[in-house]
């Protein structure tokens, strides 16, 4: 009779603390606090369900692969990794940001390619080859607005909220790439074999997310 449990990969840092109040309404806490353990598997206060908490980059492949049914992660996330095999059926409208191209200010346009430094790099890609521009895209891992301050670079995409951290650089956003948001994400197969349950969880997340608006 006893099934896998449900599991739901939840995205640590800055996503994680806006989500667990979300999952609370929708009836599943975590046992412990994560931000106090070394865990990575936490049990719930349902016995179905347990939590695993990973980097953001690492949820899409967990769900799309089935180890986790349901995730938790930032559309940027989602964008650069591709959405094969998972459907992404709703938005927490939490950690909202953008995805924006940034420059030093005022900077000259580049007649020929441009060179961009970002961690996005298929998403930065593919915008640039939308706008019909050349780019040579160089992937880094972090502190993206260094790039264009010691010449690696011309553009940076990265994500931009209050526009702070680019300002503080010399920098200026130039165009925007994305409105983003936080998404849930669910395993195609699992959406089918276990719908109720998960449908269940979706109803409630929902409706947590309606009654803060
Ligand atoms: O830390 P790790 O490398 O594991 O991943 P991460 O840094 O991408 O994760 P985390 O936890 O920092 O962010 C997770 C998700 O939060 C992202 O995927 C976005 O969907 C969302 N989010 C919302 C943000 C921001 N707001 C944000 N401001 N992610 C990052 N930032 C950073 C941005 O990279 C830049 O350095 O904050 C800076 C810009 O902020 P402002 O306010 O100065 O413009
Ligand atoms: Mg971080």
């Amino acid at each position: 009779m006893s099934q896998k449990p449900l599991t739901i990969a939840l995205s640590k840092g800055r996503i994680l603390k806006e989500t667990l109040p979300l999952l609370k309404a929708a009836g599943i806490e975590l046992l412990e606090d994560p931000s106090a353990s070394r865990k990575l598997i936490f049990d719930t206060t349902r016995d179905d369900v347990k939590i695993i908490i990973i980097r953001a980059t690492d949820v899409p492949p967990y769900v799309q692969h089935g180890a986790a049914d349901i995730g938790v992660a930032g559309k940027d996330v989602l964008m650069e990794h591709g959405a094969d095999g998972v459907f992404e059926p709703l938005d927490l409208n939490i950690a909202r940001c953008k995805l924006m191209v940034a420059a030093v200010n005022d900077a000259p346009d580049v007649g020929g390619r441009l060179r961009v430094a970002t961690k996005f790099v298929n998403v930065a890609k593919a915008y640039f080859a939308e706008q019909g521009k050349q780019a040579e895209v160089i992937k880094l891992y972090g502190a993206m607005e260094l790039a264009p301050l010691v010449g690696l670079a011309d553009r940076i995409v990265d994500i931009v909220d209050t526009g702070n951290t680019l300002r503080a650089n010399g920098l200026e956003p130039t165009e925007l790439i994305a409105h983003i948001s936080t998404r849930v994400i669910v395993n195609r197969a699992s959406m089918k074999t276990r719908h109720s349950d998960i449908q269940a969880i979706l109803d409630k997340l929902a409706e947590a997310v309606e009654s803060r608006k």
